[in-house]
């Protein structure tokens, strides 16, 4: 069913490049329990990406990619800054919003796709950096969050507005001199998660995306439950190499350092009573049909 949707017309096949032909016919649509470990085998439905080498917003874009459980149904919103630079080459619908305004068109395009397309499951997935996300969207997400829209939020908190070169943003750390900071940030990195969960999320994450396994247990998590029972917040720390001066491998490392207990990027997750049975639910129903398949 779903290579039928994405194919390249035949009159353009010979003149397609071999990358494109190789992601429309590896890309893993339809394929059951895709994931993290399809990278590498087949195409996770990113082309390729103009970000700086070794960028971990990179990692992040192609985990999440590849967990996306139903990734042919789904539309994505991004935002301007370094994220909006990997859109034109995903493979997924997706919609560039202005920056900020992420939220507020998720939520209007929800709405329309479930007039538009009555009982059919379309899962929509935000995705932007902290600028776009905590600074100048933050009304458009708190918003959203408070209306209880059904769709998937994650932003790439990389503590600072990456795509201009460096200016403060609230999610930066204290104390932290960027480029175009010189001061240093005056105040406590804002606890989003806790506001999220405040707002009405009933499912809220907040860590690295060092361990891909991870990022995709959170992610089918985030999408489904954001189908059935209300809005889930996903907030993954991606630092800007570029900006810290440090190359891929360091960058991994600084995750892990980030991510230890007591450090700002330990792992946090609220989870409602709700959601959780729901959860439960899912695994039940994986349970039975891996029994009756065995
Ligand atoms: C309405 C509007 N205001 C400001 C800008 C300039 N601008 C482009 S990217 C960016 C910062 C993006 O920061 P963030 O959302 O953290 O993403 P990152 O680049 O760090 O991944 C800004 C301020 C813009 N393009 N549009
Ligand atoms: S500027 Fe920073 S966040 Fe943007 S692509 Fe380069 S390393 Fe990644
Ligand atoms: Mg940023």
């Amino acid at each position: 069913m779903s290579k039928e949707k994405i194919q390249i017309c035949p009159e353009f096949y010979d003149i397609m490049p071999p990358e494109y032909r190789d992601l429309v016919e590896q890309a893993t649509f339809g394929k059951e329990d895709r994931g993290w470990k399809d990278i590498g085998q087949s195409k996770e439905l990113i082309e390729e990406h103009s970000l700086c080498a070794g960028c971990p917003e990179s990692m992040a874009f192609r985990y999440i990619l590849a967990s996306l459980p139903n990734p042919e149904d789904t539309v994505m919103v991004g935002s301007t800054g370094c994220t909006s630079l990997v859109f034109p080459h995903v493979a997924v619908h997706n919609i560039h919003s202005l920056f900020g305004n992420q939220n507020a068109i998720a939520s209007g395009l929800k709405r329309a796709l479930s007039v538009r397309f009555p009982g059919k499951i379309k899962d929509v997935v935000v995705l932007a950096g902290d600028g776009a996300t905590v600074d100048i969207g933050l009304d458009m997400t708190l918003q959203a969050w408070f209306r209880r829209d059904k769709f998937t939020t994650i932003c790439f908190d990389n503590e600072l507005y990456a795509n201009t070169g460096g200016q403060e943003s609230g999610l930066m750390q204290k104390g932290f001199v960027a480029k175009m900071a010189p001061v240093g940030k005056q105040f406590e990195k804002v606890s989003l998660p806790e506001i999220a969960r405040e707002s009405g999320c009933v499912y809220v994450v907040h860590c690295t995306v060092s361990k891909p396994n991870l990022v995709e247990k959170i992610v089918k998590n985030a999408v489904l439950l954001a189908r059935e029972v209300g809005p889930t917040y996903l907030q993954l720390y991606t630092p800007c190499i570029l900006e810290i001066g440090k190359d891929s491998m360091e960058g991994l490392q600084e995750m892990r350092d980030s991510e230890r207990p007591g450090e700002r990027f330990r792992y946090k997750e609220y989870v409602t009573e709700e959601a959780k049975k729901y959860l439960a639910e899912i695994e039940a129903q994986k349970k039975e049909v891996s029994a009756i398949t065995a």
